[in-house]
């Protein structure tokens, strides 16, 4: 799962991005390059089976995350630094919620809903270029060879162009299947999941609790693919520096339930449908990352090729009876081990010994 982090210069992306990876800060002055880091996904079920089996090596699921430097307003459609965002699956727009009369802000006074209006459109200007540069193609091949998958793929571009003119993100469609696949090439920005990140300060702890409303975006909200999460990178970027206990009581004492980075991250697992399911044994505890409604067959290849290719059945426990139970064993004298086939549709929190043979 890659997640591109981008928004206006000097909304907190670098600092936020340090915060979930642990990278440090970036050079100051100068155009920040393109950064890729990795965040650790908590998970206290994986820590269970940790404590549980003490194998030699414990393993989570990871995000990747991408820090690029800030897009000004008028830049989509050209100098928009893409290509990082378009092999992400999901995009994160960092929005300025925090004032800070010291760091000033390009669009001018702290407004979370007028920003990421502004940048949708960047998005759906983008995609606009994009898409009316392969409509011209396509007419002109369409009127000399007559090619079905040329015509078809005209309609749902034309489809698309249309939304794009009304300044209606790609996200917001419909599409078939098949459309959706005929689309994957063109890695079109507004059609990607979008986490809106409103990053505010840590004084404004009574906003930060009122979530979403609280900062003039309940309408982004209800939008399709789209999350919101709220929340102050800078003071959590420092209490993720401290000791657990320290960090928890000065979570507390700011009225933060939960860190941002299981915030953000349980968000990106919402928005994209994706669950986890584990491997245990003395050797290696893990967790993987997969999509909801992922059949056996294809989740045993996310652990190795050879275990989707010679796939011959999954022996798996729910995670919950795996720890009532205690042992693999004990699931298997309590009939609560399971024996699943290829088609088999993998749910979260499944513990799976995948038995392949090649
Ligand atoms: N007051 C305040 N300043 C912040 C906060 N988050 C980031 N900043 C400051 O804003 C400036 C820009 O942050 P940075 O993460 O580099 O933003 P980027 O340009 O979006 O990558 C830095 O001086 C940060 O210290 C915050 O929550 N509160
Ligand atoms: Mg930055």
């Amino acid at each position: 799962m890659r997640i591109g982090l981008f928004g206006f210069p000097r909304t907190g992306k670098s600092t936020l991005f340090s915060l979930l990876t642990g990278a440090a800060p970036p050079h100051a002055g100068g155009r920040e390059e393109a950064r890729i880091g990795i965040a650790r996904v908590p998970d206290p079920r994986l820590d269970r089976l940790s404590a549980m089996y003490r194998p030699r090596k414990t393993t989570p699921a990871t995000v990747e995350y991408v820090d690029i430097h800030g897009v000004a307003k008028g830049e989509a459609a050209e100098a928009f630094p893409l290509d990082q965002l378009r092999v992400a699956d999901a995009l994160a727009h960092v929005v300025r919620g925090f004032r800070d009369e010291a760091v000033p802000h390009v669009e001018g006074p702290v407004d979370p809903a007028r920003d990421v209006a502004t940048m949708e459109t960047e998005l759906v200007l983008a995609d606009h270029t994009i898409a009316e540069r392969r409509i011209e193609k396509l007419d002109l091949s369409v009127r000399k060879a007559h090619r079905d998958d040329d015509r078809k793929e005209l309609d749902l571009l034309r489809k698309c162009l249309q939304a794009l003119e009304r300044d209606v993100p790609l996200r917001n469609l419909e599409f078939s299947e098949e459309e959706t696949r005929r689309l994957r090439g063109f890695t079109f920005l507004s059609l990607k999941p979008l986490l809106v990140v409103v990053n505010a300060d840590e004084a404004d702890a009574s906003l930060l609790a009122g979530g979403a409303p609280a900062f003039g975006l309940e309408a982004a909200t209800a939008r399709p693919s789209t999350e919101v999460v709220c929340l102050s990178a800078r003071i959590e970027g420092e209490i993720a520096q401290l000791e657990a206990d320290e960090a928890s009581a000065f979570r507390a004492e700011l009225g933060i339930a939960e860190p941002a980075l299981e915030r953000m991250i349980r968000a990106s697992y919402r928005l994209l449908g994706c669950i986890s399911f584990f491997t245990v044994g003395d050797d290696e505890c893990r967790a993987w990352t997969i999509h909801r409604g992922t059949r056996a067959r294809p989740a045993a290849g996310a652990v190795h090729s050879d275990m989707e290719r010679g796939f011959i059945r999954a022996e798996l426990v729910a995670y919950d009876d795996l720890v009532a139970a205690g042992s693999w064993a004990a699931c298997r004298d309590h009939g609560t081990l399971r024996l699943e086939g290829k088609d088999y549709v993998v749910r979260d929190g499944d513990v799976i010994n995948f038995r392949f043979g090649v």
